[in-house]
């Protein structure tokens, strides 16, 4: 089955790559319908930025952010997924169209959330974060970060599974970036064929734009060799087992993906 591209619509004044561009919903709502005219199967619309180092964002104005992008994007027919932490926030959202909750604390910040996806029969992201946004990039340690986070989704999975998550409706995703050093995010890209086996689900792979990409590029920062960057990662994860990665860049990452996947037909 083809790989499906999730879409990141950010509505946040923070995101390190969009920040601030779409805060207006009628903005967003086109950026989406843009995304999606370039081939992105479904849209990840997020009100709280998680990028390291920043600081919650009230219910209220989470709603506020995200609620009418949504309900814009469901009504002209688009898959959202909602990125949120917060049991009402997805609530309110599913209630507004989206399908799919993208919880990057694996409901370890509000474990109502599962309930909500179980009772919405949504789908529901597991996510791999080592501590929380505001702290994660401090220094992080594993054991053996590949295990580890392995472990993690596993011990998430079956916490969703006990509270009526369909396993049909279930997708985990190592978190790259969330309390990982460059090497960690390297070590589980690699490992990628390991956890979409123990797992069992459909592996999400978010590497696009993230700052470990433009460490290996030697300090480049700009958003081109972020985007280049990101290109490699999207090909390597698709070729190395992810059923779905989420990019800000929709049209390239479909272009790299269909050429992957002649390529793999001429392998065979
Ligand atoms: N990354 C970000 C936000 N949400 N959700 C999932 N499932 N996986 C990710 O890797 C992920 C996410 C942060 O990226 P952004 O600030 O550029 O949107």
């Amino acid at each position: 089955m083809r790989p499906a591209v999730m879409g990141v619509v950010n509505v946040t004044p923070d995101s390190f790559s969009d920040g601030g561009r779409y805060l207006d919903a009628g903005a967003a709502v086109a950026h989406g319908l843009e995304l999606v005219a370039a081939g992105a199967d479904l849209l990840d619309v997020g009100g709280e930025s998680t990028r390291p180092g920043a600081e919650p964002v009230p219910e209220a104005e989470e709603r506020r952010r995200v609620l009418p992008v949504v309900e814009g994007l469901a009504a002209a027919g688009v898959p959202v997924s909602i990125d949120t932490t917060k049991a009402a926030v997805a609530a309110a959202a599913i209630e507004a169209g989206a399908t799919v909750v993208n919880d990057v604390s694996a409901g370890r910040r509000e474990p109502e959330i599962l309930a909500v996806a179980a009772d919405a029969g949504a789908g529901y992201v597991v996510m791999h974060m080592l501590g929380e946004p505001r702290t994660m990039q401090r220094d992080p340690r594993y054991d053996d970060v590949v295990a580890d986070v392995r472990d993690f989704l596993l011990e998430r999975l079956e916490v969703a599974r006990a509270a009526g998550i369909g396993p049909g409706a279930l997708a985990a995703d190592p978190g790259i970036g969330f309390g990982k050093t460059v090497a960690h995010n390297l070590s589980l890209l690699a490992a990628l064929p390991e956890l979409a086996s123990h797992t069992g689900v459909p592996v999400v792979v978010g590497t696009s734009r993230k700052s470990f990409l433009s460490r290996l590029l030697g300090g480049d920062n700009s958003l081109d060799a972020r985007d280049d960057a990101t290109l490699a990662t999207v090909v390597w994860a698709v070729d190395h087992g992810a059923r779905v990665v989420r990019v800000h860049n929709a049209g390239a990452a479909v272009r790299a993906i269909r050429l992957l996947d002649v390529m793999q037909g001429c392998a065979a």
